[in-house]
């Protein structure tokens, strides 16, 4: 047990019985920043209000309409502070090699060097809560447990929707010191003063300068992709940025898929989809929305497990007609950050059902009326809401099993050379697809947006080791099984001309993934093109929606010519990792670039 009345804080709510090696490491953080009262968070709806009335107090947070919002709120975020900052997040091994090309790196010591001063006191005149979460269901072989130590109300709120939360969690751990370690503070917000460094090698993070999301939400980000992507490699599991859904046929029969997009990319939509009324019959079930661990089971079959327990989603473009299943979600117990506020004291971002509103006010605060030349809410504003409300959320969401996976889609958000849909011709051409995807950056990380850039398997900013070595092992655990899922890559913003969507996407995406699981039952047509399988226009149900020849053509065919520039962005992409590349990616490189060129011949 820590000292009572220890010098470096006046309160100390005592702590559960817990193994040594949790008390003396909160004891080490609470000396190093120096809080004024330690509160260790038992995840009940109880201690939920009482952060809450405190921010509510403290304007951390403004309560919503009761009537139309019940149990949500409204968080601005520092301007400076809306969205995962990639320059700052490191990767702190203690090689450099095996953080990679594609991650910042710190040594241990320089990192320990750098931050140390900026938490020293950090969380004088606050309060350090202690986090017990688990990541995954309850009695699951899959699950994992955290402790995120941390000055922000509003991250231990967040925590209370996003994870399986205090004693649960503590119950999982029981007498083990088997834990990620997280120590996050607001610090001063500074963004010269903020920092993510993890540390896979002692399974900890430490994350200062920032509340936002990504950042401050450590299970999120830090610890299920980042650190758990390297305790896959270790275990021989497979730790990914994707969403799982389960797509029921017209006879009641469900199968599952997970599909890696990057961020504000559209996993949240496809993984809620509702079909349109010309798809009778058909359903699709949600499981998770962003995050997805997976285990090949002894069935050879591939397993997969939603960590998370709520969705931190993106608001802007959400409504009834691109997502009716979130808009019942998020009508109840949610935390908006960074969207507009209506006179009525109701949420709204652009995209929102219904007029634009005649005045509101912004997300930084500021009175804003239509015409103003700014977005009302931030581009990345978002909301966290409790995954057990949406009403399409799966039977199988809590199965300690996970759920079979039959099908793993890539995809990115390019306006062109990507088709809607085309399958690998097997797992390793897959992984190559996987690796050499690309997409345009979006306002969901700090930076410029609308810049193609290559994202493996939607991991760039999560993978926590050397990208090299994630290939390989992806390549290794596939090769292991006869049942492993089909491969696929799926594009839902190819645009015209005039710059509008070609294909209409959210429901009628189902139309894709109907030609997906007709594929893997081994019951669709395809045109084997250089690329991979494409959909025969007989193959994919395209009734009723009257797209123009000139939309199909490109929806449905690889141009060669914008295959042949690809071939070279692919092979720069992979000479960043030398000689560390698996050699099968060099040989599928070399394949893709072959079929290309014969068919030019
Ligand atoms: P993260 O939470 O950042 O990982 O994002 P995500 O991949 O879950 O993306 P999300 O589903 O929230 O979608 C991001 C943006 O893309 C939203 O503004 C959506 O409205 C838009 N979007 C999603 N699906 C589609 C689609 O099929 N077509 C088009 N045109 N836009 C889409
Ligand atoms: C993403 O950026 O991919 C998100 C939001 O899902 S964050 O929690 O910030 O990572
Ligand atoms: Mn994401």
């Amino acid at each position: 047990m820590p000292p009572d009345g220890n010098a470096c804080y006046n309160a100390f709510v005592s702590p559960p019985p817990v193994h040594k090696s949790v008390t003396e490491w909160v004891d080490e953080c609470a000396r190093l920043t120096q809080p004024d009262r330690i509160h260790w968070c038992d995840g009940s709806d109880e201690e939920y209000r009482r952060l809450v009335d405190e921010m509510l107090r403290d304007g951390t947070l403004l309560e919503l309409d009761p009537q139309k919002n019940p149990g949500s709120y409204l968080h601005r975020s520092h301007p400076s502070d809306v969205a995962r900052s990639e320059q700052l997040t490191f990767i702190c091994t203690d090689d450099k090699e095996d953080a990679g090309p594609t991650n910042n790196w710190m040594s241990p010591a320089q990192a320990i060097e750098r931050l140390t001063p900026l938490f020293r006191g950090s969380m004088k005149g606050r309060t350090l809560y202690v986090v017990p979460y688990l990541m995954g269901p309850v009695g699951s072989a899959y699950s994992r447990m955290g402790i995120e130590l941390t000055d922000s109300a509003y991250v231990a709120a967040n925590l209370k929707i996003m994870t399986r939360m205090g004693t649960v969690a503590l119950d999982h751990l029981g007498g083990s010191d088997h834990f990620v370690k997280g120590l996050h503070s607001l610090g001063d917000l500074s963004p010269d003063r903020r920092f993510v460094c993890h540390f896979p090698e002692r399974r900890l993070i430490w994350s200062i300068g920032s509340g936002y999301g990504g950042n401050a939400l450590l299970p999120k980000k830090c610890f299920a992709l980042r650190i758990g992507s390297w305790l896959a490699r270790q275990q021989g599991w497979l730790a990914e940025h994707m969403l799982i859904l389960g797509l029921e046929d017209p006879e009641g029969q469900v199968t599952y898929m997970a599909a890696a997009f990057p961020s504000a990319c559209g996993k949240t939509n496809l993984a809620m989809l509702v079909p349109p009324a010309s798809q009778k019959g058909w359903k699709v079930w949600t499981v998770g929305d962003d995050i997805a661990w997976m285990h090949f089971g002894e069935d050879g079959k591939l397993y997969a497990v939603n960590p998370e327990a709520g969705f931190f989603a993106v608001a802007p473009g959400t409504s009834l007609r691109t997502n009716p299943n979130m808009m019942a979600t998020i009508a109840r117990n949610t935390i908006y950050t960074n969207v507009a506020l209506r006179p009525d004291r109701t949420p709204w971002w652009e995209g929102m059902d219904g007029p634009v509103p005649a005045e509101a006010v912004d997300w930084q605060g500021k009175p804003w009326k239509p015409g103003a030349g700014t977005k009302a809410a931030h581009p990345n504003s978002r909301f966290t809401t409790p995954a057990r409300q949406c009403p399409a959320i799966s039977s199988r969401f809590d199965d300690p099993r996970g759920v079979p996976i039959s099908a793993i889609l890539f995809g990115g958000r390019r306006a062109r050379v990507a088709p809607l849909v085309f399958e690998a011709f097997d797992w390793r051409h897959g992984v190559f697809l996987g690796a050499t995807m690309a997409s345009e950056t979006t306002a969901a990380s700090t930076g410029q947006v609308g810049v193609v850039r290559r994202d493996p398997m939607a991991m760039l900013p999560f993978c926590g080791y050397n990208m090299a070595d994630y290939f390989g092992h992806w390549l290794r655990v596939g090769a292991r099984s006869d049942e492993a899922p089909g491969i696929f890559h799926v594009n839902w913003f190819q645009t015209g001309p005039d710059g509008s969507f070609l294909w209409p996407g959210f429901g009628e995406n189902l139309r894709v993934l109907r030609w997906i699981l007709a594929r893997v039952r081994g019951k669709a047509g395809a045109v084997r093109t250089p690329i991979g399988y494409l959909p025969t226009r007989e193959s994919l149900d395209l009734s009723g929606l009257n797209l123009p020849e000139s939309a199909l053509q490109r929806l449905l065919s690889a141009d060669r010519e914008a295959w042949i520039q690809e071939l070279a962005d692919m092979k720069a992409f992979f000479e960043k990792f030398g000689r560390r590349l698996p050699e099968e990616l060099w040989q599928e490189h070399d394949r893709l670039t072959h079929r290309l060129n014969l068919e030019a011949a």
